[in-house]
């Protein structure tokens, strides 16, 4: 039999984005029910072109089922995830509570699939999206270059701080639309009220912060591009510098990245390893104006390469520019990858 599939946070922006994806790619699922919680339990939503009633987050909600997936927040799946799991449900987790876990795998099926089978607390961890927007590319390059340091702006869209982050942005839009703020003073705080779920205006501006406050000035996101960069790719010592900025961009994550690599480079031959490399689209030719940006990525599944550059200074190292749909490849489209690992490895 095929086996049954619950979606717990259905009803947020990742888990909108999911029903799309499991309406739209290969079915290996028999049941999908939907769980969210109590708040929303009851709310009628379309999945493979059917209508699914909401149920609400309880341990009677995952009888039955042989795979979960979590979009939800950190405490929630810290406290459901093992409940889940302690039923013989395989999770497949996209909050940062377990990530780090020696014993849950952090999985990019395009960079890592088999690790998806050592699973000892039947949980699986999906990568933070601003991790996961480079890592198909940069794990391809470490396959022919060996990697030794990467140093990455991020240019995070709104929506990485989900539906709130998404409407704070649309609303800061409206209310700086034809006022000329900004053009010669600096009065968006004036302007703006409410910077939602961000530290600044975001609105016309950019924010060098996204996350939690972490030791010595770095930021949470910061250290999860370090810590999860290093695990995915099995490079404990791997140095890594990141600077986490949100942009006024509702979708789509982007980087710039300046990676040092234990040989030498060559800008052509990166490039060619990138245009094969799996779930990576090379779109490098400035000279026609070709270079991905977040307006052109978002709603595709593959991360998006462009500038590839050998750096002037070092030999050894590539400087480039990547971007990937926050809400799929960077959430809904990897944890359904895993979750079809996982389907596949039990028959599905
Ligand atoms: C963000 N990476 O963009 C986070 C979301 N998981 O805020």
């Amino acid at each position: 039999r095929k086996p049954n599939l619950a979606v717990v946070g259905a009803t947020g922006a990742v888990g909108t984005v999911m029903l799309g994806l499991l309406s739209s790619r290969e079915d290996v699922w028999g049941e999908i029910r939907l769980i969210a919680s109590p708040r929303s339990a009851g709310r009628r939503l379309t999945v493979r072109g059917e209508e699914v009633e909401v149920v609400a987050l309880s341990e009677e909600a995952f009888d039955g089922i042989d795979v979960a997936m979590f979009d939800a927040p950190d405490e929630v799946s810290a406290q459901w995830a093992p409940i889940a799991a302690a039923k013989g449900v395989v999770v497949v987790d996209n909050s940062g509570a377990f990530r780090m876990d020696p014993d849950v795998p952090l999985v990019v099926p395009e960079v890592n699939a088999p690790a998806a089978r050592f699973r000892p607390r039947g949980i699986i961890a999906n990568p933070n999206c601003t991790t996961l927007t480079m890592m198909c590319g940069l794990a391809a390059l470490h396959a022919e270059y060996g990697l030794r340091e990467l140093v990455v702006a991020s240019y995070q869209a709104a929506s990485g701080a989900g539906q709130s982050g998404v409407d704070a942005l649309r609303d800061q839009l409206k209310q700086v639309a034809g006022t000329g703020v900004g053009e010669q003073t600096c009065d968006l705080r004036a302007v703006i009220t409410d910077n939602g779920p961000f530290p600044a205006p975001l609105a016309l501006n950019a924010v060098p912060w996204a996350g939690s406050a972490a030791a010595d000035g770095w930021s949470s996101e910061e250290l999860k591009v370090r810590n999860e960069s290093r695990k995915i790719l099995g490079l404990p010592d791997l140095k890594v510098s990141a600077t986490c900025v949100r942009i006024p961009v509702i979708t789509a994550h982007s980087l710039a990245v300046h990676a040092v690599f234990e040989r030498e480079v060559s800008q052509e031959h990166a490039q060619d390893i990138l245009r094969e490399a799996p779930g990576v689209v090379l779109y490098d030719n400035p000279a026609a104006g070709e270079f991905p940006t977040p307006n052109d990525v978002v709603g595709t599944d593959p991360t998006w390469v462009g500038r590839v550059r050998r750096s002037l200074d070092d030999p050894n190292a590539l400087d480039l520019f990547l971007c990937g749909d926050n809400l799929r490849k960077g959430a809904a489209l990897n944890t359904a990858q895993i979750a079809e690992l996982v389907a596949a490895e039990l028959g599905g």
